[in-house]
């Protein structure tokens, strides 16, 4: 066949070829108009000098728009780049018949997919997230979330106000200049890791037996103090602001106490101190008991001087006189 005008059909489902030149005496033939719709192959051609356009208009080919990224970006319904036609000839549509509305549709990509994040409570929160378009470029970002969030024309994406601790669940797009875009979802968790701090570190106390005990701790967190907890609860207790009383009347004698400051998410800073619960007979009166006194010891070192000064005299007088 030769000189043979083919145009305005419609081609479709076909299980192999839309149309199929397998023969090189098919020669200087003329396809346009056509449309070829969800063929296993649209066309083969392996004729000779065979033409699938006019001049001015090709045909319609349903795969023009992922196999070649077709596009009519100057929007005067003809492909931007020709469609190939399988086969030994080397064909080409040059004129191929696409209308993808204003400028194109082919959506922007992400270079990676932008994945879950974990953020230190009261750290600021930084990301990147990038996406590419190689027909039109990326326009701007955009993000689900403007209260907590900003993206900027370069994808960082930055905290704009205190996260709280938990999960924000967060939609990011990439639009090109056609208001297509590509979109991803992933995690920001916000977590408190670090422990509290203790204000000043608690010190041993002595108390007087019998009477009311009270020692204020401070501890303090980035997040906040959630509770304090103490070990020994039988013979004192602390509250919510970190002020430890006795519970009735402590024995004398000492106890280790650990104090914890927990934050809420169960991070704790720990102190341990002696409390000293002094007996009766020491709060009674002092030097008077039957324990030695400072003031006793004292004398007794000197009564012992004393008594090694009385000894070399004697000493030095005896050797005198022998
Ligand atoms: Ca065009
Ligand atoms: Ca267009
Ligand atoms: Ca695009
Ligand atoms: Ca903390």
């Amino acid at each position: 066949s030769r000189f043979n005008e083919i145009y305005s059909n419609e081609i479709r489902n076909s299980s192999r070829y839309g149309v199929n030149v397998d023969d090189t005496n098919f020669q200087s033939n003329t396809f346009y108009m056509n449309h070829f719709f969800d063929n296993y192959e649209n066309a083969v051609d392996d004729g000779t000098d065979n033409y699938w356009d006019n001049g001015s208009i090709g045909n319609y080919w349903d795969d023009y728009w992922d196999r070649y990224l077709g596009v009519d970006l100057n929007d005067d319904g003809i492909g931007d780049v020709p469609y190939n036609i399988s086969g030994a000839s080397g064909s080409q549509d040059l004129y191929p018949i696409w209308d993808d509305g204003p400028g194109e549709n082919h959506p922007p990509n992400w270079d990676q997919l932008p994945v879950d994040q974990i953020v230190e409570f009261g750290a600021l929160f930084s990301y990147k997230v990038l996406a590419y378009d190689h027909i039109s470029g990326i326009d701007h970002y955009w993000i689900n979330n403007t209260n907590n969030f900003d993206i900027n024309e370069n994808g960082d994406i930055t905290n704009i106000s205190a996260l709280s601790i938990g999960t924000y669940r967060l939609e990011v797009r990439a639009y090109d200049p056609y208001d297509n875009y590509c979109s991803a979802l992933f995690n920001v968790k916000t977590q408190d890791t670090i422990s509290p701090m203790w204000g000043t570190t608690p010190t041993n106390q002595e108390i007087e037996y019998n009477t009311p005990f009270s020692y204020d701790v401070n501890a303090s967190d980035l997040s906040s103090i959630d509770h304090y907890w103490i070990n020994d609860t039988t013979n004192f207790q602390i509250d919510i602001n970190g002020t430890i009383t006795n519970v009735g009347t402590p024995d004398s004698g000492i106890y280790y106490l650990e104090i914890r400051a927990y934050d809420p998410s169960n991070n704790y800073c720990s102190a341990t101190i002696i409390i000293e619960v002094l007996s009766e007979d020491e709060e009674e009166g002092e030097g008077d008991g039957p324990g030695i006194s400072s003031y006793g010891l004292v004398s007794l070192t000197l009564y012992s001087l004393a008594s090694i000064s009385l000894i070399n005299i004697m000493l030095r007088k005896k050797f005198k006189t022998s």
